[in-house]
C-alpha cells in the first residue's frame, strides 16, 4: 500500500517537473527526489529548454548553449556540479576533471565552483599543500631519521593533499613554534595549520575556522616521582612551567585562582626552554595537554621516573585550522576529517581503498556520495578513496600514530566512534 502510495506520489512530481505550465523559479520535487541521474527536465518562461540549479536543484534556468563554458558568476559556481542533470552523468563528468601540465593527477576542476577559492587555486598552481605542523611532538608530529613526518597531525596533512592532488608526496611540512602558528597561516606561509591546537571561540572569532576535532585531549601535570606528589592539589606553592601563548597557559592560571592555590605560573616562549628548565629541575611540575605531557615524557632519559597526575583540567578538542576567508578550502578540509571518520564507520580500510575490486554496501555510497559531493569544490570523484589509500581511516591512522602500533600506546578511550562508547560522531557525506 504504501509503496503505490509513493510511486504515485513520484509519477505526480515528475509530471509537474516536465509540463509546459513549469516556469522559471518554480520549486519541483521530481528534482529533489532523482537526484543528478533523473529523467526530469525543466522548462524556463516561454517553453526553451532549461536546466536545473541551485542548491536541491529547486530553480530552472536557460541551458546553455554546447560550447558555452560555465560562467564564474556565484550562480554558475553552485550550479556547475548539477549541470549534469540535463544530460546523463557519464557524458559530463569525463569533462569536469580537467588536468593541466602543472597538475595532471590532480582532479581539480577547471571552472565553475573551484573559481571561487584563490587558496585552491594557489595550491594547485604551486603543485604543494603548505602544511604547519608541530615542530616536535611524538604522536602528532615528529621527524624520523630518515626525514619523513610521523603522527596524527602529520598524516591529517597528507590526507588533504591526497584530497586535493590525489598524491600525498605534495605535502610540504612546515614546523611551527607555539607562538608562530596563527600568524603563519594569516600570513600565507602555510595553507592549513594541523598542530595540536585546540578549538576555542576566542580563536573562531578571530578569523580562524576549525574544520573539526581530529583529536580530543584535556590538560593536566607531570612531575618528577622525586616530588613525591600524587595529585594536582598538592602544586601549592610550588613552580608549574607552561608555554606560552597556549590554552595550557590560561587554564593553569584559572585552575590555580579557582583552587585558592598559591602554585607560581612559570611561562616560556618555546618548548625548548620549557623543557630545559624542567630538565634542570627549575619546575616542579609541567602543564599542558596530557596526551602532549606523555609524548614529553618518552624523551626524557629517565621517563619511569615521572608521573602524570590524575587531574584532567580542561577541555582540548584539538583540530585542524584554516583562515576563515576562503568557503570552499574549509570544505575540502572539513569534509577530508569527516572522510576519515566515516571511513572508519563504514569499514573502509587502507587495503580495501588501495585493492583494485569495487566496494560494495556502506564503503560504495560513502565514497560516491563523497565524490559526487565534492566535485563541488574541485575535487575528483574518487577522492576519499585516494585518501584512505594513503593514510588509512581514521582508526588505522589514530593506531599507528598514537595507539599500539606506536611507541604511545594510548587507548582510544573518548576518541573512539560513537558506536563505540566514544565521542568520534562525522556528519553523513550523501
Ligand atoms: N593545545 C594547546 C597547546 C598547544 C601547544 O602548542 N602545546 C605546546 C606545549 S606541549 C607544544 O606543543 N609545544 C611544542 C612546540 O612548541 O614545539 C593550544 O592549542 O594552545
Amino acid at each position: 500500500m504504501l509503496g503505490r502510495v509513493l510511486a504515485g506520489f513520484a509519477a505526480l512530481t515528475c509530471v509537474v517537473a516536465v509540463a509546459p505550465a513549469v516556469v522559471a523559479d518554480s520549486y519541483r520535487l521530481c528534482a529533489l527526489r532523482e537526484g543528478t541521474k533523473g529523467p526530469c527536465t525543466c522548462e524556463v518562461k516561454g517553453g526553451a529548454p532549461g536546466e536545473f540549479v541551485g542548491v536541491a536543484r529547486s530553480r530552472c534556468r536557460p541551458a546553455p548553449t554546447a560550447a558555452k563554458k560555465p560562467d564564474a558568476t556565484p550562480d554558475t559556481a553552485i550550479a556547475a556540479p548539477n549541470a549534469a542533470a540535463a544530460t546523463p552523468a557519464a557524458e559530463t563528468k569525463p569533462a569536469a576533471v580537467v588536468a593541466t601540465p602543472t597538475a595532471p593527477a590532480s582532479g581539480l576542476l577547471e571552472t565553475g565552483a573551484l573559481a571561487t577559492s584563490r587558496r585552491i587555486v594557489d595550491i594547485r598552481a604551486r603543485g604543494k599543500l603548505l602544511c604547519g605542523i608541530n615542530t616536535d611532538l611524538l604522536g602528532f608530529s615528529k621527524q624520523s631519521e630518515s626525514g619523513s613526518w610521523i603522527g596524527l597531525d602529520a598524516d591529517f596533512c597528507r590526507a588533504v593533499a591526497a584530497a586535493v592532488f590525489g598524491d600525498a608526496s605534495k605535502t610540504e611540512f612546515v614546523p611551527v613554534e607555539t607562538s608562530e602558528r596563527f600568524e603563519a597561516l594569516k600570513g600565507g606561509k602555510i595553507d592549513l595549520l594541523a598542530r595540536n591546537t585546540t578549538w576555542t571561540m576566542d580563536r573562531d572569532v578571530q578569523g580562524l575556522e576549525f574544520a573539526g576535532i581530529l583529536y580530543i585531549d584535556g590538560q593536566g601535570f607531570m612531575t618528577s616521582d622525586a616530588r613525591g606528589l600524587v595529585s594536582a592539589q598538592q602544586l601549592a606553592g610550588l613552580r608549574v612551567c607552561v608555554e606560552a601563548g597556549t590554552t595550557s597557559e590560561a587554564n593553569a592560571g584559572y585552575y590555580f585562582k579557582s583552587h585558592k592555590s598559591d602554585a607560581e605560573l612559570r611561562s616560556f616562549p618555546t618548548r625548548a626552554a620549557m623543557m630545559e628548565a624542567y630538565v634542570k629541575g627549575e619546575c616542579d611540575a609541567l602543564s599542558g595537554d596530557r596526551t602532549a605531557l606523555f609524548s614529553e615524557r618518552a624523551g626524557l632519559a629517565d621517563p619511569e621516573t615521572h608521573a602524570i597526575l590524575p587531574e584532567v583540567i580542561s577541555k582540548e578538542p584539538l583540530g585542524p585550522v584554516v583562515l576563515q576567508d576562503d568557503r570552499e578550502w574549509i570544505e575540502v578540509v572539513r569534509w577530508t576529517l569527516a572522510g576519515l571518520i566515516n571511513a572508519e564507520e563504514v569499514g573502509l580500510t587502507k587495503p580495501l581503498a588501495a585493492g583494485d575490486a569495487a566496494l560494495d554496501g556502506d564503503a560504495a555510497r560513502l565514497v560516491e556520495g563523497a565524490g559526487k559531493n565534492g566535485e563541488s569544490l574541485g575535487l575528483s570523484r574518487s577522492w576519499l578513496r585516494d585518501v584512505v589509500k594513503t593514510v588509512g581511516n581514521y582508526g588505522e591512522m589514530f593506531e599507528a600514530d598514537l595507539g599500539k602500533g606506536s611507541p604511545l600506546g594510548m587507548e582510544r578511550g573518548i576518541n573512539a566512534l560513537w558506536k563505540r562508547g566514544g565521542v568520534l560522531y562525522a556528519p553523513p557525506m550523501w
